[in-house]
């Protein structure tokens, strides 16, 4: 039409190849990871590109609503059967619930390639406000300033909170940040943490679909 201005260049610009529909490059990302110490013994079976439906079975219900979040959220399907010693405490089942949900979460993601790799998400529950940054870097780091003011979330220890994390980082080798915002209530500042930490967890493990299949790094690994 308008030549001068360049808009016929624009208009007919021939169309590109696009590249193929990630699901028809990418395998299931699921997994299922079993677990037996002389302590616990723990089954995690899960698809990260699931619709949230959730089987949490680990004898701690705390620790089953929360699982719960992770699926719900995150859009997760998640299955947790655990066997431990919780006639000494939570202590064990509860680290051991993570390290297993972190080995799972890293099979699933395989070599890490097509995700977005980032996540974040500030959930509210009430008055408590709690950020959650992540990166799948492939280096296990944990920044963690929640203050839970009382002791006991029923029958969970709050200090487990925690160590659960600590758990998933470690063995997902992920980056996590917890930030309080704001909180008084210590179920809904332990239970906006794992809603936060679902959402940002799904961004996180999205197929990016311009990042093909491609390692989401300068690097080329992660
Ligand atoms: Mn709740």
């Amino acid at each position: 039409m308008n030549d001068k201005l360049g808009i016929m260049e624009i208009i007919d610009r021939p169309s590109l190849p696009l590249p193929p529909p990630a699901s028809s490059v990418q395998p299931a990302r699921a997994a299922l990871v079993k677990r037996t110490t002389l302590e616990t013994d723990v089954t995690v079976s899960l698809n990260l590109d699931g619709v949230g439906t959730c089987k949490a079975s680990t004898g701690i219900p705390f620790l089953d609503h929360m699982l719960q979040q992770i699926a719900s959220h995150g859009l997760i399907d998640l299955d947790v059967q655990a066997i431990g010693d919780l006639a000494i405490d939570d202590h064990h089942t509860n680290e051991d619930v993570g390290i297993t949900l972190g080995q799972a979460l890293a099979k699933a993601v395989g070599d890490r390639s097509g995700i977005s790799r980032f996540g974040h998400f500030i959930a509210p529950l009430d008055e408590a406000l709690i950020e959650v940054v992540l990166d799948f870097s492939g280096r296990p780091h944990l920044s963690y300033n929640l203050e839970i003011p009382n002791q006991r979330i029923g029958t969970y220890d709050s200090e487990l909170v925690r160590e659960f994390f600590s758990a998933v980082v470690n063995h997902t080798q992920m980056t996590l940040h917890v930030r309080q915002l704001q909180g008084g209530n210590s179920h809904h500042i332990v239970e906006a943490a794992f809603k936060a930490f679902a959402r940002a967890l799904r961004m996180a493990v999205e197929v990016d679909p311009r990042r093909a299949s491609r390692i989401p790094s300068s690097k080329g690994v992660l």
